[in-house]
C-alpha cells in the first residue's frame, strides 16, 4: 500500500539566532530566528512501512531518542505503522554543523511522501520543528525565517535560493562531536545565565532589522545585524553556569581573518552555531579569496564553500 519514500533535506545556518526554549514541550522557541539553507551538505532518508521501528545513521543501528520520541507523536496524530528509517549524512554529525536540522526536515518530509500526509509547508515546518528546533527552518529554501505565523511557529521562505548571489564559506575546525550539545546548552543558558532575559528581546529586535536586510538585500546590514545576534548568543552561553565555551583557539583566529578581509573591502561577515566551526557569508565573487584566507590559518581542518540550497523535498 504505502511502500517507501525518499527525502532530501540541507543544513541551514541562523543568522539570528534560535537559542532558547519557551518552557513547554514541543521546541516552541523563545524568539523567532531567521537563517540560510545551504547547498553543499544533504541529508537523505529513506522511510518503508516494516515490522518494528528501526533508526539508522550511516548504515549503523542507533537508538535516538529524539527521533523516537518524535516518530511516537506523529503516530498518535497519524495511523503510522512501525517504520524503517535509514538517514544518510554526506557531513560530519554532532559538531556544529546542523545535522539535526537537515535530520528532522528529511524525516517528516519523507513520512508526509511516504504516506500521503497532504501536509502544508508549514505543517511539515511544525512537525520537524519537534524534532529540533532548527529543523523547522530547514523545510524552506534560501533565507528562512522561524517566526509565530499567528497559529504555531513555523518557517516562511524570505527570499528562494537563486534570488541572492551570495556563499557560505564554512571553516571546519574539529569534526569531534561537542561536548554539550545545543538542547542542553540552550536550557542551561535559559536558566542560569544573567543575560539571558535581554537577550531574548535583543533578538526580538534583531529578527525585525535582519528581515528587512534580507528582503531588501543589504549585505551591510545583514552583516551587521548577523555578526551581533552570534556574538551576543556566544556571551549568554558563556554566562552560563558553569560557562559553554564552544570555540576553540582556531574559532578565534578565523574570526579575526574575517574581519581583516571586510576590512580589505570583501563583502564577508561570520557566524558560529554551537560548535567551533566558523561560516564566512560573502559575495559569491569574493568566495575564492574568503576561502583561501581562511584555507590557510593553521587551526583550519578544511574549508567548505556552499552555495544558497533548496527546501526539503522528496526525490522518489
Ligand atoms: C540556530 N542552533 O538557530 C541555533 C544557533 C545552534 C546555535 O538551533 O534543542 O539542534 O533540538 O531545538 O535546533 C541548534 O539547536 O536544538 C540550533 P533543539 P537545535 O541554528
Amino acid at each position: 500500500m504505502h511502500g517507501r519514500a525518499t527525502a532530501i533535506a540541507h543544513p541551514n545556518v541562523a543568522l539570528v539566532k534560535y537559542w532558547g526554549k519557551a518552557p513547554g514541550p514541543h521546541n516552541v522557541p523563545a524568539a523567532p530566528s531567521l537563517s540560510v539553507t545551504l547547498d553543499a551538505f544533504s541529508t537523505v532518508t529513506t522511510v518503508a512501512s516494516a515490522s518494528e521501528d528501526s533508526f539508522a545513521l550511516n548504515g549503523q543501528a542507533v537508538a535516538d531518542a529524539k527521533v523516537a520520541g518524535l516518530l511516537l507523536e506523529l503516530r498518535e496524530h497519524f495511523a503510522l505503522p512501525p517504520l524503517r528509517v535509514a538517514t544518510e549524512n554526506d557531513f560530519p554529525t554532532g559538531c556544529g554543523l546542523a545535522s539535526s536540522a537537515s535530520g528532522f526536515a528529511a524525516l517528516v518530509t519523507a513520512i508526509d511522501g511516504c504516506f500521503g500526509l497532504g501536509l502544508t509547508m508549514a505543517e511539515r515546518s511544525a512537525w520537524a520543528r519537534r524534532g529540533s528546533g532548527s529543523a523547522a527552518r530547514s523545510i524552506v529554501g534560501g533565507f528562512g525565517v522561524l517566526r509565530d505565523d499567528g497559529t504555531d511557529w513555523t518557517a516562511e521562505e524570505l527570499l528562494p535560493a537563486d534570488a541572492w548571489s551570495l556563499s557560505i564559506v564554512i571553516g571546519v575546525t574539529s569534526t569531534r562531536p561537542k561536548a554539550v550539545g545545543s538542547t542542553a546548552g540552550m536550557e542551561r543558558s535559559r536558566l542560569t545565565s544573567p543575560f539571558y532575559a535581554p537577550w531574548v528581546a535583543a533578538t526580538v529586535a534583531d529578527y525585525a532589522v535582519a528581515r528587512r536586510a534580507v528582503t531588501e538585500q543589504d549585505f551591510a546590514a545583514l552583516a551587521k545585524v548577523s555578526e551581533s545576534s552570534c556574538l551576543k548568543m556566544h556571551a549568554v552561553a558563556l554566562a552560563a553556569e558553569p560557562g559553554l565555551l564552544y570555540w576553540h583557539g582556531a574559532t578565534v583566529d578565523a574570526l579575526h581573518r574575517v574581519r581583516a578581509l571586510r576590512k580589505a573591502g570583501l563583502q564577508v561577515f561570520f557566524t558560529v552555531d554551537a560548535g567551533p566551526q566558523v561560516k564566512a557569508v560573502c559575495a559569491a565573487g569574493d568566495a575564492e579569496a574568503v576561502r583561501a584566507g581562511l584555507a590557510e590559518l593553521p587551526g583550519i581542518e578544511f574549508v567548505v564553500v556552499s552555495g544558497l540550497g533548496a527546501g526539503a523535498a522528496c526525490t522518489a
